[in-house]
């Protein structure tokens, strides 16, 4: 298989992706080896694309709920990016040097390398404002949070963030076989979720948490409560308003061609 270095001296094309999975990823038009087209060329829905040195690229895992937060937003916006599959217990040796923290996702553009789901949002958020590739109501968020409800749409966000960081918690904790059973940490986690879940039931509307809008934090919540799901990690229904979130949101392009499925489990 190929390798070859890039600003971090990283093998590239370690991890093959499975065929035909992603249909937003691309590789570089051929004879241009220095310049990548960033949004697709041919999409109707983005009649102005840019010209760069870079091309987008993409650490993550399919299964990984943070990596899928990432890919809905690149979707979101008609983003082209190179993907690199990184199963995640692999993190420490394939990729140490874009991320000390040693997780997935992890975005590289040009020489800068990011980390942590949310940071990486942002910077998508922030650098390609007006790239639109879905077209369906309502629109993708502007900003990860809004400026005139700044702290309490980062309270949501975070308490959203600790929720999943629990389940996975739960869930890697479970493949080492110990349960909330037989771990009083554990139990605190498991209930921790149930707190949470409550509470983000009383700031939900029905619309979303933020109305008129895709927010990041409408995103998180239904990667997050998808994936608990499908791992069967915690329950989260039972409370109409997030299950209204959920149904309003579940086909949207973006969310339905990333679902979790079990070819991707390892
Ligand atoms: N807070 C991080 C969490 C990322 C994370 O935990 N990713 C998992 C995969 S779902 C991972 O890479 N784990 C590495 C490990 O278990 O060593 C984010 O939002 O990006």
């Amino acid at each position: 298989m190929e390798k070859s270095g890039n600003t971090f001296g990283l093998p590239t094309g370690v991890w093959e992706p499975p065929a035909a999975v992603d249909p937003h990823v691309n590789d570089a038009p051929s004879g241009e080896s220095s310049v990548y087209w960033i949004f697709a060329k041919d999409s109707p829905r983005n009649p102005t694309f840019e010209k760069r040195t870079t091309m987008l690229t993409l650490y993550f895992s399919y299964i990984s709920p943070y990596s899928r937060k990432v890919r809905v937003v690149l979707t979101e916006k008609g983003l082209e990016f190179k993907p690199e599959l990184t199963h995640f217990v692999d993190a420490p040796t394939k990729y140490p040097a874009v991320n000390p923290c040693r997780r997935v996702p992890v975005l590289v553009d040009g020489d800068r390398a990011l980390f942590e789901s949310n940071v990486i949002l942002d910077y998508l958020l922030q650098t390609f404002p007006d790239a639109v590739g879905s077209v369906a109501p309502p629109p993708l968020s502007k900003r990860l949070v809004r400026p005139e409800h700044y702290w309490d749409d980062w309270q949501t966000l975070v308490a959203i963030e600790t929720m999943l960081d629990s389940g996975l918690n739960l869930l890697q904790m479970r493949n080492n076989k110990i349960t909330p059973a037989q771990s009083e940490y554990l139990r605190r986690e498991l209930n921790r979720t149930g707190i949470i879940l409550d509470w983000l039931e009383q700031r939900a509307t029905p619309e979303g948490f933020i109305p008129g809008e895709f927010s990041i934090l409408d995103l998180n919540f239904v990667i997050s409560v998808q994936w608990a799901e499908f791992r069967g990690i915690f329950e989260w229904r039972g409370r109409p308003t997030l299950e209204k979130i959920v149904g309003r949101y579940q086909d949207r392009e973006s969310l339905r061609t990333t679902v979790p499925e079990s070819k991707y489990v390892h």
